[in-house]
């Protein structure tokens, strides 16, 4: 199925404020929820106001902000909570129970019939208080397949608006998630969320599987941040859907993922990893003399995201002992020196020697270039000028 229509729910403010070093104050809190806003995200997944009074206090803060995208807040399956989230003035409820044998043992205790009948319970209520509903099932992957149906269709009878799958330990493949929700798809009404844990590498693959399977829904979170090693991150779904066609994510305000990326990691006390998707400091560094060549020519020979469309620049690295004399040419010309090709090769040999020797800068290949086009300028200048 090719994807259309998805929208993203943004759990930084949930899933995110699980990740071991996440304190955000309310005023962090907003400025997340604004950054957000401003990308262009759907919707803003925040903590129970159940958890405690500040994330009460919080819920009705951001709720009240007036920001485009709806704002949801995550319960567990009961009366109390969602009664609380409803009063906090969110647009809508993102229920979650354990399906899983495990988690029906030795956490909740609840059979699937009584699973079945608390979410009647839970939704009738939320239905008479004109919100959005959507149902989930922790641990969905590893639940069994009959129990989980059962679940789904008995409240997607009550005419909730999405039912969410979660890959809580971050186990699925994409094939078995593609399964699945294809299954779902044919089986309930409702539209279809995913919410995937990374802790097999997967998460990101999960969610597009998800997406081509009839997901409507991908739970996202800034640099992935939360329970354990954390979830599908936003910029890693954004470059996931950018490359299969741009025109998915020209929805969004692309520029502000080095925004968000940067300030959520410095909140959170961690480094923009090297390699993130889109924002890591390499990202868009090329370094072999053959892809230098290839990129200066065509930048899609090895690019498959434009730098460009996120605000950022494309940079080739020419200081070692790989690079090539087509690159070493083109810092030339940016530095406006003219030099023959002789002269550009016999260069590109210099810096190869060196950085065999040690590592170089870009200032180091500067000056090479700019000794060999000013090589004798100290034997022109005039005599008798004093200095
Ligand atoms: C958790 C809950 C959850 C819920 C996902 C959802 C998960 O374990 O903290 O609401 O769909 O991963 O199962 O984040
Ligand atoms: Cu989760």
């Amino acid at each position: 199925m090719s994807i259309q229509n998805f929208q993203i729910i943004e759990s930084t403010l949930r899933e995110g404020e699980q990740f071991v070093n996440a304190f955000f104050t309310q005023a962090q809190k907003i400025e997340i929820a604004s950054l957000l806003d401003a990308f262009g995200v759907e919707y803003l997944e925040l903590t129970t106001p159940q958890a405690s009074p500040q994330s009460e206090l919080d819920c009705i803060a951001i709720a009240k902000l007036g920001l485009r995208a709806k704002i949801v807040t995550h319960t567990r399956c009961t009366l109390p909570d969602v009664r609380k989230a409803v009063e906090t003035g969110v647009n809508g409820v993102d229920v979650v129970i354990g399906t899983s044998s495990q988690l029906r043992e030795f956490s909740h205790g609840k059979s699937v019939p009584e699973i079945i009948e608390l979410a009647q319970e839970v939704f009738e209520y939320l239905k008479s208080q004109n919100v959005e509903m959507r149902f989930s099932t922790e641990d969905s992957l590893r639940s069994d397949l009959q129990d989980l149906f059962a679940v789904y269709e008995a409240v997607d009878a009550i005419g909730i608006n999405r039912v969410g799958i979660a890959d809580t330990v971050g186990i699925g493949t994409p094939m078995q998630v593609y399964n699945l929700v294809s299954e779902l798809r044919k089986r309930v009404k409702a539209d279809i969320e995913f919410h995937g844990h990374n802790d097999t590498g997967c998460a990101i693959a999960n969610a597009h599987a998800a997406l081509e399977a009839g997901a409507t829904h991908v739970d996202t979170s800034v640099l992935g941040i939360g329970e354990r090693n954390g979830i599908t991150s936003l910029g890693g779904l954004i470059a996931r859907l950018y490359a299969i066609d741009s025109n998915l994510v020209k929805k969004y305000n692309l520029p502000l993922l080095v925004e968000l990326d940067q300030r959520v990691a410095e909140l959170v006390q961690v480094d923009v990893p090297f390699n993130n998707y889109i924002t890591g400091f390499s990202a868009f560094t090329h370094k072999a003399g053959i892809h230098a060549k290839a990129i200066l020519n065509n930048p899609s020979t090895y690019e498959v995201l434009c730098p460009e469309d996120f605000g950022l620049k494309r940079y080739i690295n020419i200081a070692h002992r790989l690079t090539g004399w087509n690159a070493v040419r083109f810092r030339a010309e940016q530095l406006g020196l003219e030099l023959s090709d002789d002269q550009i090769k016999h260069i590109t040999g210099e810096i190869k020697m060196l950085a065999d020797e040690h590592p170089l800068t870009l200032d180091d290949v500067d000056a090479l270039l700019r000794n060999e086009y000013h090589p004798l300028e100290i034997e022109y200048s005039n005599p008798n000028e004093v200095a």
